[in-house]
């Protein structure tokens, strides 16, 4: 369901002000520390961030597709560490139980995540087992009215703050769809085990650990859906929703990019003029906005698809692809036109250049969005 449009653009403008008078000034600092002001968190769930897609049956806000990928522009403009605060109960933490839950599931875990009472956190990859999703090896066995678990998943965002996991396990050895399923696990559980923080290459503050299962005993009512073998499928429709919210994260900040570009070149004088003023420069900012023009349309379409109930499997994989390429491009140009100074980390685009290289690679790599695209495309064209 979606929100009424004057409470929507209002919320809008509340966020944009939040990202330019409070996170913008902060973004240095956390990325220095790698680490995020818990002031910053409360604010966040004093706004209601954490329960913007979550349904108002359980609390949310009940965004649709296209107005949660508005909002995720406007975030865009920031680090993506602040919209990670939040972004796993908007989407891979929280989406596998408002596809697949029972009902006393979703009663129990979706309104305090939508509250920001408690982190969801989506457990999927593990040391071997990454774009082949199909193969994961955590093992889930049945022992009376009980469940054991037993293995490793790796680089798990949220984790460190998460109170449950969605983690997809291993309920019989064929590699099959109806092989994996799917387990809620509260991170209190006996057994359950975190990492040490990953040091990452960028996205500093955001937060990623292995979580280990060694012997982690839960109740058959921790099967999502009280059903074996549905864990692939929700995991895939967990993916595609995320990885639109991805595209959209990408097309925000490539916005703030040529922003700051066109900031720093206008002023920026060489030979006696603002290096603007040159179509050398000129070319790498049109290159810039168009491709950026192009992955809004592309997301924004993807969203309202989406919201009419299309199928969009390849459409989001497109978009997540290009977005995510895209804004690639977008960051190196950006730096390009900063000379010198894009390689100072005084200057937010060294920042974001870090940043952005994330987005090719989570939430499936360009290569897997090549690949589901192609498949698509092909099924599409035997189907007529
Ligand atoms: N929505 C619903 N169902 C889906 C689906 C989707 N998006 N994608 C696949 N399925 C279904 C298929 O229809 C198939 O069903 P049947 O068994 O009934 O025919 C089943 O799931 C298996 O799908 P498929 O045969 O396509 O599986 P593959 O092993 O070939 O691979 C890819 C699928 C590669 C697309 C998948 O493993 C993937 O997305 N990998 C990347 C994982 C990833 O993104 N990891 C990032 C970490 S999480 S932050």
């Amino acid at each position: 369901m979606a929100m009424d449009e004057e409470s929507f653009e209002l919320l809008l403008e509340t966020v944009r002000r939040y990202v330019r008078d409070r996170l913008i000034p902060l973004e240095r600092q956390v990325d220095r520390e790698d680490r995020m002001p818990e002031e910053v968190i409360s604010e966040m769930k004093e706004m209601g961030l954490f329960g913007l897609t979550i349904a108002e049956d359980y609390g949310g806000l009940g965004m649709s597709m296209e107005e949660e990928v508005r909002f995720v522009f406007e975030m865009g403009r920031t680090s993506p560490a602040f919209r990670s605060v939040f972004g796993t109960n908007l989407g891979i933490g929280s989406q596998a139980i408002v596809f697949g839950g029972s009902e006393e599931q979703k009663r129990h875990y979706l309104p305090k995540m939508a509250s920001g009472e408690i982190i969801g956190s989506f457990a999927l990859t593990e040391p071997d087992t990454g774009s082949d999703a199909m193969s994961v090896t955590t093992k889930a066995v049945r022992d009376g009215d009980d469940y054991v678990l037993n293995g490793t998943k790796r680089w798990i965002t949220n984790a460190p703050r998460a109170d449950v996991f969605s983690v997809m396990a291993r309920t019989a050895p064929e590699r099959k769809a109806s092989s994996i399923s799917c387990f809620l696990v509260p991170a209190d559980t006996p057994g359950v085990r975190l990492g040490k923080p990953d040091e990452k290459m960028g996205q500093h503050g955001t937060v990623t650990c292995d979580v280990v299962f060694e012997d982690a005993r839960v109740p058959a009512s921790a099967l999502l859906g009280g059903e074996e073998g549905t864990g692939f499928k929700t995991a895939m429709k967990v993916l595609d929703k995320g990885r639109l919210h991805i595209a959209a994260l990408c097309v925000g900040i490539a916005e703030r990019l040529i922003e700051e570009s066109i900031a720093f070149t206008t002023e920026r004088k060489q030979f006696g003029q603002p290096v603007s003023e040159f179509q050398l420069i000129q070319g790498l900012l049109a290159d810039c906005v168009t491709e950026a023009q192009a992955g809004r349309a592309m997301v924004l379409e993807a969203a309202r698809a989406k919201d009419r109930g299309d199928r969009i499997v390849g459409q989001i994989a497109a978009a997540k692809y290009f977005c995510s390429e895209m804004v690639g491009r977008v960051a190196d140009r950006a730096v390009q036109m900063h000379g010198g100074a894009g390689y100072i980390s005084e200057y937010p685009v060294e920042r974001f250049y870090r940043d952005v290289r994330l987005f090719r690679i989570y939430e499936g790599t360009s290569q897997i969005q090549q690949l589901i695209v192609a498949r698509e495309a092909i099924k599409a064209y035997k189907e007529g």
